[in-house]
């Protein structure tokens, strides 16, 4: 007890998902070195340092390099920045990425033509597909994305590649896991999606956020095979957390830190199918430390596919993007 509040004092957080030591990253330098943080750490994190997965992520995600200030100030919350947003909130929209979006919306309709629902029977809930999009290359020579991106993990970004994600209405809850709340066990990453058409309302099955709960240490990071532990009832989280919809138009979408609580609007009985492009990014040395614990979690969401295309330290070409060491 006194040791926690010892470090209530100086701005721990806690709820039912885990510990939110960001406050306390302000006032205790370098947080990983604390011994009295990583003393509660072990106690209450699901395998503690010990875990080679948390004993990572804690080390990636809570070094020094992503120290800010404690508090800014902002004129008014319309001008909000992208970076700020997504700091406070988790994620952040975008938009209009400046893309072709005729060009783009035909390179993916054609890649979806020849791509059967990723489990071969009529009632897939969805179609995936990682044809080459040309249309998408400028995206990935932005530099204020890019800048973006790198500012928020406090460091270079590694790009792990992008899926055309197609939603069909047949999915369920149950036949679509991330139609349940969770958090991807993959700490800090970004995810960036690119709308093919609009996306104006709950139906056609939005990302949904909780909130602000991109901060967790979650104490069921490292639940082994229990990864059921990262999934949590929706009434529980829809009456505790504002959750924001992640709506937008085609040509837009949004960028979101995946370590928050998330899901996907289910809206039974819609119709609706939803498409878009997702692009993945990790900061780097993150995923070489999780491999080299040898860790098979889904960062990137797709290993095998990475581990087969020779992507081990991101994809290579894009001088915005480094390859990670
Ligand atoms: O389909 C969705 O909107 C949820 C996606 C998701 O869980 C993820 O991108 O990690």
């Amino acid at each position: 007890m006194v040791l926690v509040a010892s470090l209530w004092k100086n701005g721990l957080e806690s709820s039912v998902f885990g510990l939110d030591l960001r406050l306390l990253q302000k006032m205790r330098s370098p947080l990983v070195m604390d011994t009295e943080t990583r003393q509660l750490v072990d106690a209450v994190v699901h395998g503690g340092l010990k875990s080679p997965l948390v004993r990572n992520l804690w080390e990636q995600d809570w070094g020094t390099s992503i120290r800010r200030p404690a508090c800014s100030f902002s004129p008014n919350n319309q001008s909000i920045s992208h970076l700020a947003a997504l700091e406070r909130d988790g994620w952040t929209r975008i938009d209009d990425y400046g893309l072709d979006m005729k060009a783009l919306s035909t390179q993916v309709s054609k890649a979806l033509a020849s791509t059967p629902p990723s489990t071969g029977d009529k009632a897939a809930p969805i179609k995936t597909s990682q044809a080459t999009l040309p249309a998408l290359e400028p995206l990935l020579r932005n530099k204020t994305i890019a800048k973006l991106i790198s500012d928020y993990f406090g460091g270079p970004a590694r790009y792990d590649g992008h899926t055309i994600l197609q939603l069909l209405p047949s999915a369920t809850a149950k036949t679509y896991a991330s139609y349940q709340w969770h958090h991807d066990r993959c700490g800090r990453r970004l995810k960036l999606w690119v709308y093919v058409h609009d996306i104006p309302d709950l139906s056609y099955h939005p990302t949904l956020v909780a909130r602000g709960t991109q901060g967790n240490l979650y104490y069921s990071l490292d639940a082994g095979a229990l990864t059921i532990l990262s999934r949590y009832a929706g009434d529980y989280i829809e009456s505790r957390h504002t959750i924001d919809a992640m709506t937008g138009v085609a040509g837009g979408g949004f960028i979101f830190d995946t370590n928050s609580i998330h899901s996907a609007a289910e809206s039974p009985g819609s119709e609706q199918t939803r498409t878009a492009i997702i692009l993945e990014f990790h900061p780097h040395h993150k995923i070489s430390a999780l491999k080299k614990a040898g860790l098979s979690n889904p960062c990137p969401s797709n290993p095998k596919l990475a581990a087969q295309n020779g992507w081990l330290q991101g994809i290579p070409g894009y001088q915005l993007y480094p390859l990670d060491k």
